[in-house]
């Protein structure tokens, strides 16, 4: 049976959700933050100690991109990834790697700025934020060119990867989506899938959904603001 070891309120939830689209068969393991990084049950499972972390019979593997490839290929036939006959394949490709390559380093980098308390006027704070707003902006305007989903027609894991930076990372770094309205009306749709829905009320139950613009509350807050 294949263990899906989710970390509350962070990216191991794309695995619980990509699991309820593929409808297969899993046992779901949550950890609580402790209090902010992993707690000692998942620094147990991989050197690095970093959510996701999935185990099938004697495997153990973590990162989110191979945990996606490895649960299509192995579990789900292949499906929700663009074949090479694919006519999207290439711009599946694009945004499968685009979600970790470089969005989720975009506002990671923020967090971390964040942290060290710089003046938003350094010339650093100042560029990384711009490169998110072109990240943002990019996102936005290749959805305003009728691609429902990000590959295109057909919703697949590129969408799997790249809906967090979007919604639960902006409750550790307040990332305001309101200017970017393709991304919201996509955040819309992804709300109404079922299994969306489904894998958070397994994976986050009680925490609120982050598909609307405006930043949602801090998760620091919430630990009131004690790091
Ligand atoms: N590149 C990895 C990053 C994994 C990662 O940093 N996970 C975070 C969750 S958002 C984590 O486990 N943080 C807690 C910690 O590092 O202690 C991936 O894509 O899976």
């Amino acid at each position: 049976m294949l263990v899906v070891h989710h970390l509350q309120v962070s990216q191991s939830e794309r695995i619980v959700w990509l699991c309820e689209e593929l409808g297969i068969d899993y046992e779901l393991k949550l950890h609580k933050r402790d209090p902010i990084f992993s707690p000692k049950s998942i620094k147990d499972l991989h050197p690095l100690g970093a959510a996701p972390i999935i185990q099938d019979g004697d495997l153990t593997l973590a990162e989110s991109p191979a945990c996606v490839e490895y649960i299509i290929h192995i579990h789900g036939s292949g499906r929700l990834a663009l074949p090479p006959s694919h006519k999207d394949y290439a711009k599946y490709l694009y945004w499968f790697h685009f979600a970790n390559g470089t969005l989720q380093p975009a506002i990671s980098r923020l967090l971390l700025l964040q942290s060290a308390k710089l003046d938003k006027q350094n010339d650093i704070v100042r560029r990384t934020a711009e490169r998110m707003s072109l990240c943002l902006e990019h996102m936005d305007k290749h959805l305003a060119k009728g691609n429902t989903w990000l590959a295109g027609d057909e919703f697949s894991a590129a969408d799997i990867l790249t809906v967090f930076t979007l919604t639960t990372m902006r409750s550790f770094y307040p990332l305001d989506l309101s200017p970017y309205h393709n991304i919201l009306a996509y955040l819309q749709r992804v709300g109404k899938r079922e299994a969306y829905t489904r894998a958070h009320e397994k994976g986050d139950p009680g925490l609120e959904y982050m598909l609307e613009g405006p930043p949602p509350d801090s998760f620091f807050s919430k630990l009131g603001g004690k790091l």
